[in-house]
């Protein structure tokens, strides 16, 4: 019906209809942005997977394409699982993948493009030794998938991972090849973490340490990082760790054992999960893609017919002034469909405020926003206020000093409905420092019953340097997607107005500190809708 065709979200990617989950082999080949996806055609619930695939110029503009794999073999008949491209020394890719054999056994699987010399690489053939990749002794037949993609070593082998898990521990196992065949396991894992549970999706990249370009797998260079990124089955959320890899043992060592991959830093505080990162030769930067999967019912996704989306695709580098986490932005094709625009500047929030950002109208927008930070404006206020807050200790209706104060997206005139984006910034005494949250809350999204109302948050780092704090909202049907400080920290929302979309829904400022709180500029952009294209 109506109401849940305006929760279709119109600029992010996603097929016609049906079900939708991980982002797989994302390349650039010979012109085009290449994606493919696990895809289930026959309906909105995970099952009967195969891979989707879709080109573009840009990633924004889309043209579906046939299905490039389905489950035809003994060895992935039960599902075409998640995998990677890599380009070989011939300039050609491969694909890397998990098959779900007859008997469920997890295998690593090989195809190739069957005219390499078609851009849209519309054809594959899968490799007549396939299985290339049997479960080592010690994995179960149900713990080894997702292959990444592969990086040239300096003494010229090919190196990749596989998630599994021994125990509760996750890990990387490394495996070594000549020519992306024939792969021999190694003595030792890239990296294990105790307690973390099996690692899917595994993804493992270089990034330089000043400046925002992306290196490609194999480029060592001596002043870079390594992020190794895990999607933990058990929590079903992307961590990622930044660390330094050594090239003769061919282990990864994290920076902070502390914040070591699976127990420390996300990518994304709220939905967003199955990463995979790839290197844009065209523009010389890391794109990472994520999964961004429903939050409603499995029955509500049935009535619907469609079932996830795939985040923007962010360009992410490594954070030069924290040096200790990435910083994750939308590809800036995602300008392209910015139309009208309403700008505010100087906006005094009074405590309590709620102040509507006129002319911001539609369930499609891009917004950015700079705040003062407010011990700026309010520092004799330090004595009053609160030590801890949790973002989900009543959510944007609580009132602290210093907080909350941000955003209500996707809120009807009334604010029946509201998704609330914003910080809370309090003084530790304590600690004796400042601590800033940055929090997504889905508590009043919606009037239906049968949605999630958690309230997603994170501590973010805001240095003694900065005196502001930034937002950058993109909304679009049924998704909100905030990056915080210039994306130091990033959280997805779905959520599922029923009277704030299309032309009902409005973009408010909110302030519910007791304090003032000022806003020094807010941009809101009509975003344009992207077609559904196929050939
Ligand atoms: N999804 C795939 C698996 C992967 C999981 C199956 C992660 O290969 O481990 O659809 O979402």
């Amino acid at each position: 019906d109506a109401a849940s065709w305006s929760l279709r979200t119109s600029y992010h990617f996603r097929p016609e209809k049906n079900w939708m989950n991980d982002p797989n082999g994302p390349v650039f080949y010979k012109g085009f942005y290449h994606f493919f996806y696990q895809y289930n055609p026959y309906g909105a619930a995970w099952g009967d997977i195969v891979w989707g695939h879709a080109v573009s110029r840009d990633m924004i503009q889309w043209v579906h394409l046939d299905i490039a794999l389905v489950p035809d073999k003994w060895y992935d008949v039960q599902g075409v699982w998640s995998g990677s491209i890599t380009v070989g020394d011939d300039g050609i890719p491969i694909i890397l993948y998990t098959g779900s054999s007859y008997s469920a056994e997890q295998t690593q699987n090989i195809a190739y493009p069957e005219d390499p010399s078609d851009p849209l690489l519309r054809k594959w053939v899968k490799d007549h030794e396939n299985p290339v990749l049997r479960h080592p002794r010690g994995i179960d037949f149900k713990d080894f998938r997702d292959p990444t993609t592969a990086w040239k070593d300096a003494d010229g082998y090919w190196l990749m991972t596989v998630g599994a898990k021994m125990e509760k521990t996750g890990l990387a196992l490394l495996y070594k090849s000549v020519d992306l065949k024939h792969w021999e396991l190694q003595n030792n894992v890239l990296h294990a973490v105790l307690g973390t549970g099996m690692w899917e999706c595994v993804d493992f990249y270089p990034v330089p340490v000043q400046g925002h370009h992306g290196l490609d797998t194999y480029i060592a260079a001596p002043t870079m990082k390594y992020v190794l990124k895990a999607s933990l089955d058990d929590d079903k959320h992307d961590y990622y760790a930044l660390g330094s890899y050594d090239t003769v043992k061919k282990t990864f060592h994290p920076d902070d054992t502390a914040r070591d991959t699976g127990i420390g830093l996300r990518y994304d505080y709220g939905k967003f999960y199955a990463s995979k990162s790839f290197f844009d030769p065209e523009k010389q930067r890391r794109i990472l893609w994520g999964w961004v999967n429903e939050s409603d019912s499995l029955v509500a996704d049935i009535a619907k017919g469609w079932a996830s989306v795939q985040a923007i695709p962010r360009s992410v580098w490594f954070d030069s002034k924290t040096m200790s986490n990435l910083i994750q932005e939308p590809i800036e094709e995602v300008k392209t469909l910015r139309g009208t625009r309403v700008t505010q500047r100087d906006v005094k929030l009074a405590p309590g405020d709620v102040v509507e950002v006129t002319g911001a109208v539609g369930g499609q927008l891009d917004i950015e926003l700079v705040f003062d930070y407010p011990y700026m404006t309010n520092p004799a206020q330090y004595a009053q206020n609160r030590d801890h807050y949790d973002c989900n200790q009543g959510g944007a209706a609580y009132r602290g000093v210093f907080g909350p104060f941000g955003l209500l997206v996707l809120a009807d005139e009334y604010l029946q409905e509201q998704t609330a984006v914003f910080f809370y910034v309090s003084y530790s005494r304590y600690h004796n420092k400042w601590t800033t949250k940055f929090c997504s809350d889905q508590t009043r999204s919606s009037l239906w019953p049968d949605v999630d109302t958690t309230v997603y948050g994170s501590f973010v780092e805001v240095l003694p340097s900065e005196d502001f704090l930034s937002l950058r909202v993109l909304v679009d049907g049924s998704i909100v997607e905030s990056f915080a400080q210039g994306g130091r920290v990033v959280i997805t929302s779905r959520v599922y107005p029923t009277i704030a979309a299309d032309q009902n829904a409005r973009l408010y400022l909110f302030n519910n500190a007791t304090t003032a709180i000022n806003v020094r500029n807010i941009d809101a952009w009509q975003m344009s809708s992207v077609p559904l294209r196929t050939i």
